[in-house]
């Protein structure tokens, strides 16, 4: 029953199947773990979209089917798994909802300070070297067949990129800023009310051990608390205060504490919060 699973060290939705197979038993052989560079824009090539046409990541091949979502990535890795954990509930929908989408979180700027800022970053970085690979790839014969894939994804990265590039026309820019302001707020009530209205006082969302919800919501909340400026477990807490105006609530900060306690946790996110 071996397994291969493509990932990326930054991408917050693999760490949902990274922390899945780091707590769920898995022995060495099981999974083997393939990186796909985001950065770079290989989720792009052809050869990836054959597996996955969305290009996305996680994506797992297991037992001659390809799982393309992380919901399907993560549920196939609980079903097949040595330890046996709570099954997931409407609360991974939840946390996938657009409105809270955490890439979108990262990428975000509300102002023409946070967009200097994020240009300069790892964020214009992104998409300059995407639409790079996009124009690239999108050249090659073997790209023919994922023509419409190309241009959807170059329109939307390529308008991102203007705007961070400061060549958008202006009212763009002031689109982009209220899109912005809007996400962060949502983000914001996920963390103050949404969150805290299914997390149990202590522990985990599965009981005592992390379960399918908690695979989501770890990853997600471990992005949410990197886009506010943590760097590490110790000072998220006070980053997201300082970015939200106020404490976390206390469901989530022991939350917080649950998950940054365990193994699987500072094995994922060893090279940093992501
Ligand atoms: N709805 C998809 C979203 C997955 C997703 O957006 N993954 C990101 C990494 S965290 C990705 O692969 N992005 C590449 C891209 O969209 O170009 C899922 O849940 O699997
Ligand atoms: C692939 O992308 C389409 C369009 O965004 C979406 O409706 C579909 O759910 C995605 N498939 C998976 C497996 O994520």
């Amino acid at each position: 029953m071996a397994k291969t699973l493509y990932v990326f060290a930054g991408s917050v939705w693999a760490a949902v199947a990274e922390l899945a197979v780091a707590e769920l038993g898995y022995k060495e052989d099981d999974v083997t773990f393939k990186t796909v560079n985001l950065v770079e824009g290989e989720n792009f090539a052809p050869s990836f979209l054959k597996i996955n046409p969305n290009g996305t990541l996680p994506t797992l091949e297991s037992n001659g089917q390809v799982y393309k979502s992380t919901a399907e990535v993560t549920a196939v890795l609980v079903k097949d798994a040595p330890t046996k954990v709570k099954a997931g509930s409407t609360i991974i929908q939840t946390i996938h909802e657009e409105k809270y989408d955490p890439n979108f979180a990262m990428l975000l700027a509300r102002n023409d300070a946070e967009l200097t800022a994020k240009s300069a970053g790892l964020a214009g970085m992104f998409l300059s070297k995407r639409q790079e690979a996009l124009e690239k790839l999108s050249a090659d014969p073997e790209a023919e067949a994922f023509k419409a894939f190309y241009e959807t994804k170059k329109g939307q990265n390529g308008g991102l990129l203007a705007i961070v590039t400061g060549k958008a026309p202006e009212e763009h820019k002031a689109g982009f800023f209220d899109k912005s302001q809007a996400h962060f707020d949502s983000v914001k009530t996920a963390v103050f009310e949404v969150i805290p209205g299914f997390l149990p006082d202590s522990g985990f969302i599965g009981g005592e051990a992390p379960g399918e919800d908690d695979f989501h919501v770890g990853a997600w909340l471990t992005r949410i608390a990197a886009t506010t400026g943590a760097k590490s477990a110790d000072d998220a807490l006070a980053a997201m205060e300082k970015a939200y105006g106020a404490p976390v609530p206390a469901k989530v900060a022991a939350y917080w504490g649950a998950w940054t306690a365990r193994p699987s946790w500072k094995k994922v996110y060893a090279g940093g919060l992501h």
